[in-house]
């Protein structure tokens, strides 16, 4: 099934094709703190690319109550994101044609880990902040990791159409609390809850934006030469002109190397609901954001995109079609291109992998896939043998870095409510263990029947509770147990452990054996009176 294509080897003749595939992606994240409106300026973004033609149309209702990223049901009934979402899409502007992958990401820190996972597959990052609210704690997290990771920040001050902050008080804020240096791209043209539109700090002329009805369709916007902007917005343009100076002074001015390390970051003002501003997003996204460049394999070795083809899979997620009840790895693109149907091999296993079932990925939906290039997002559908972490290559080997997982704090036993129920149990707390919904420890002692559920959040338990009911039909109850801390430890200490008051041992899936302790401190005093038993943390957190 080898194509022209599927013939690229270092510098072979399909490099240059790979090339100006790469150069032409866009592969960034949406992260910050829940409620800042990461979903719905996923939703604006795509309505402003024309992918749909009217916000929230995809999912049920218009008037945008549920967002094309957020699928799940129970996502709909709580208005929040529990689970990332890729969608792929062209936009084309001045002369380029484009291809977006974007990913929406949860901001509660209970599904962090997932957050986390994502930032592993991406060139860049839209980092928003509610205008109202400023830099939250979670947001602040997740810019640590950028920073760690050098991935470059695009700063959205979001909800402009509601009463927030003063613009530069804002911009004061994100330098001194996280040393960020912000340099407007736009500035806003009335204060916060009365967002007339953005001056073009670059080309100097006033955007002005119109509301739509409900905010369901594109907003439409004048282009005002500088010299009239005046006279459409009056003291609110002189306000502008005025600050955009002041700034100018301080050095915010764009400084193409300063983002690209994450030093400085370009900023731009928005109202995702009422679609302002997204235009402009668009635009700098395309014109500033990296496009994929060679990633770093695990002995630190760049691996150009022109390499022969690899990706890694930073996901898995079941139940995105309950009538299906499928599976879906998604791996990003590393190097390279495949059509579907070619054969790459696991480098976890060596075994072959044939690319039949890869997908492009837009939200809930999915298309046939028939080929793929560096930065795409891919769905790689029912391989049940990949797990977040694990690279597919062909031609020249190679293994990306494994990728982060969190040491879990909460821990409840899982029972079924239902005794008819018992394959269906079984079945689902195996997905939802393949998943990484919750991990799933076991022991003799408490049988296969209570499973002990571990997480992060305490919010993992009821999507886990959720989805055994809804979508799994197995419902089950939770009771939890007195643990906050795990521990791995050699088989030949777990009986001693388990002995030992207020701490319990359990086998995670993969075999690995876990020490639960109640608290830090009850661990600590363990330690040192046990100086013998070897404990090591589950790390890998976010700052490895
Ligand atoms: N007024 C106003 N409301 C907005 C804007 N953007 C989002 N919202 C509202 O803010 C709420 C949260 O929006 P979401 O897009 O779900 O926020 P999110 O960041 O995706 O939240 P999580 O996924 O839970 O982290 C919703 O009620 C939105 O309608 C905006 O620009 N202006
Ligand atoms: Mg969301």
């Amino acid at each position: 099934m080898n194509s022209p294509n599927a013939t690229v080897a270092t510098g072979g003749p399909s490099a240059p094709r790979v090339t100006a595939e790469a150069t032409r992606r866009r592969t960034f994240a949406v992260i910050s703190h829940p409620d800042a409106g990461k979903s719905t300026l996923t939703e604006a973004l795509v309505l402003h690319a024309r992918v749909i033609t009217e916000a929230g149309a995809i999912h049920g209702k218009a008037g945008r109550r549920s967002t094309v990223s957020d699928w799940m049901e129970m996502e709909k009934a709580r208005g929040i994101s529990i689970t990332s979402t890729a969608l792929q899409f062209n936009y084309s502007t001045a002369g380029q044609d484009c291809v977006i992958n974007l990913l929406d990401t949860p901001g509660h820190a209970d599904f962090s880990e997932d957050t986390y996972r994502v930032l592993t597959a991406v060139d860049a990052a839209v980092m928003l902040i509610d205008a109202a609210k400023g830099l939250e704690p979670q947001t602040l997290k997740l810019f640590q990791v950028c920073k760690h990771r050098g991935i470059p920040i695009i700063t959205v001050i979001n909800k402009w159409d509601r009463p927030g902050r003063y613009a530069l008080e804002l911009m004061d804020e994100i330098h001194e609390r996280i040393g960020l240096r912000t340099t407007p791209l736009t500035w806003p043209v009335g204060i916060a809850g009365d967002f007339k539109g953005v001056m073009d700090r670059r080309k100097g002329h006033y955007i002005r934006f119109t509301r739509t009805a409900g905010g369901a369709t594109a907003a439409p916007e004048e282009h005002i030469p500088a010299d009239q902007a005046a006279d459409a917005a009056g003291s609110d343009w002189e306000t502008a002109v005025e600050e955009s100076e002041l700034l100018s002074m301080d050095g915010s001015d764009f400084d193409p190397e300063t983002f690209r390390t994450g030093e400085s970051s370009p900023v731009l003002f928005t109202s995702a609901a009422l679609n302002f501003g997204v235009n402009q997003l668009l635009d700098v996204l395309v014109e500033l954001a990296p496009s994929p460049g060679p990633i770093v394999d695990v002995d630190g070795v760049p691996r150009p995109v022109e390499s022969p083809f690899s990706a890694f899979v930073f996901k898995v997620q079941a139940g995105m079609d309950s009538s299906h009840r499928d599976r879906i790895a998604y791996a990003r693109v590393c190097s390279g291109t495949f059509e579907r149907g070619d054969v790459l091999t696991h480098a976890g296993t060596g075994k072959p992998f044939v690319t039949k079932y890869a997908q492009s990925v837009f939200g809930q939906q999915r298309s046939t896939l028939d080929d793929a290039w560096p930065g795409d997002v891919i769905g790689l559908a029912n391989a049940a043998v990949l797990r977040p972490g694990d690279t597919l290559y062909r031609d020249v080997p190679v293994r990306f870095p494994p990728i982060p997982s969190f040491s879990p704090e909460y821990f409840s036993v899982a029972r079924g409510t239902d005794p008819s129920k018992h394959k269906q149990f079984r079945k689902g707390i195996e997905q939802l263990d393949q998943e990484g919904v919750v991990q799933v420890l076991r022991s003799d002692r408490r049988g296969e029947q209570a499973p002990v559920f571990a997480a992060v959040g305490p919010m993992q338990f009821e999507v886990a509770q959720h989805r055994m009911a809804a979508e799994l039909s197995a419902p089950i109850a939770l009771e939890s147990l007195p643990y906050s801390v795990a521990r791995i430890v050699d088989p030949e200490d777990a009986e001693f452990v388990n002995k030992q008051p207020s701490a319990e041992v359990l086998t995670r899936s993969d075999g690995v054996m876990l020490a639960l302790f109640s608290t830090s401190w009850r661990l600590e005093g363990f330690q040192r009176d046990n100086p013998g038993v070897h404990l090591r943390s589950l790390i890998a957190s976010a700052e490895d």
